[in-house]
């Protein structure tokens, strides 16, 4: 029944795209018989990039370099086990998730059964009808494009659902969802582990004097220059509308004090430029730092101890790090 797919654009999307160009795509075939491989090469070589290789080790090792939509697996290799070469395919990254298409001998039957049973994809007999195995390939071909594309889409999404899409940063959600680890993390190796919540100085005024776009580059320009200064080990979020949120594993509450200190300086130093480059604002930041007591409370005592510390700096007069 097709009345579903039929319903759905995002499954006739992929559809479309996954059949675009099944054409020129690059396939191993490792056959130790070259008169076999001769002739296989052959049939395929109008419809495939086609290469061959006729030791299995050596095949498997080609085929562990990635770039193959399929492998085309002989089953007459004299002194290796096909199903033994298609098992360690199966459990190799690379090409865990590219389909084998085994090359059989018409008496072959009882290999062919167990290969399939262990996810070998599909299989014909070597006296196999050219235009046959065409199509058998793609089938293949386009069943790997569909699960690829689906996969990468499925990537994209959760990558979204964690992303604030004005800064690029991670956001609230993917905060709270890893905070947890990292404090267990902590925990378990006994490594010290910091936070840092920012919020930037009286923003209203800026959005105010500036206009939302205005405000809109800022926060854009102050999420540059925490990349520029944080390590790519520290994890950085956009919290809320002008509030960001720095977890440093391995630092302890001195180096901390030390890296918000510097952020806060650098945040200062160099005026904003906004409006495509007409206006330069002046921003500060306010810093509150927390180091977590392992052991004796939980990610949100933590996060309430940093806020704290942030309210503090903004009743001393902003503009500083309390810690
Ligand atoms: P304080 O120094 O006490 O932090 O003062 P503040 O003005 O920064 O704090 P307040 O919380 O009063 O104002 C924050 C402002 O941030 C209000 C809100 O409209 C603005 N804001 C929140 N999200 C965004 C955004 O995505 N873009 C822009 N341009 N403004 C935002
Ligand atoms: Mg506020
Ligand atoms: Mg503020
Ligand atoms: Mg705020």
């Amino acid at each position: 029944r097709t009345a579903a797919s039929d319903n759905s654009g995002f499954e006739h999307f992929l559809g479309r795209r996954a059949s675009e160009r099944l054409e020129m795509q690059r396939i191993l075939l490792i056959d130790e018989d070259s008169q076999s491989s001769a002739r296989i090469r052959n049939m395929l070589a109008g419809s495939f990039e086609i290469e061959v290789e006729d030791d299995p080790q050596a095949g498997f090792f080609r085929a562990a370099e990635g770039g193959y939509e399929c492998i085309i697996v002989s089953t007459a290799f004299s002194n290796y086990d096909p199903l033994r070469l298609c098992s360690q395919l199966r459990a190799l990254d690379r090409t865990r998730l590219v389909p084998i298409v085994l090359i059989a001998d018409a008496d072959d039957e009882e290999r062919v059964s167990r290969a399939l049973e262990m996810a070998v994809n599909d299989y014909v007999v070597r006296e196999v009808d050219p235009q046959e195995l065409i199509v058998r390939l793609r089938t293949q071909l386009r069943r790997k494009r569909y699960n690829d594309l689906l996969r990468a889409s499925v990537t994209e999404s959760i990558e979204l659902a964690v992303t604030d899409p004005l800064t690029g940063l991670h956001n609230r959600r993917f905060l709270e969802s890893h905070l947890q680890t990292l404090f267990d993390r902590a925990a378990t190796r006994g490594k010290p582990l910091s936070i840092m919540m920012m919020d930037i100085d009286a923003f209203k005024q800026i959005n105010d004097c500036w206009g939302h776009d205005g405000g809109d580059d800022v926060l854009r320009e102050f999420a540059d220059r925490l990349r520029r200064n944080i390590r790519g080990n520290d994890l950085i979020c956009r919290y809320g509308g002008e509030e960001f949120v720095i977890v440093m594993p391995d630092t302890d509450l001195a180096v901390a004090e030390h890296v918000a200190e510097r952020v806060r300086a650098h945040i200062a130093a160099e005026p904003f430029v906004v409006n495509g480059g007409i206006d330069a604002i002046p921003v500060t930041a306010s810093v509150g730092v927390a180091e977590l007591k392992a052991g004796q409370e939980s990610a949100g005592d933590l996060m309430k101890r940093a806020d704290l510390a942030l309210y503090e700096a903004k009743m001393g007069g902003r503009n500083r790090v309390v810690a």
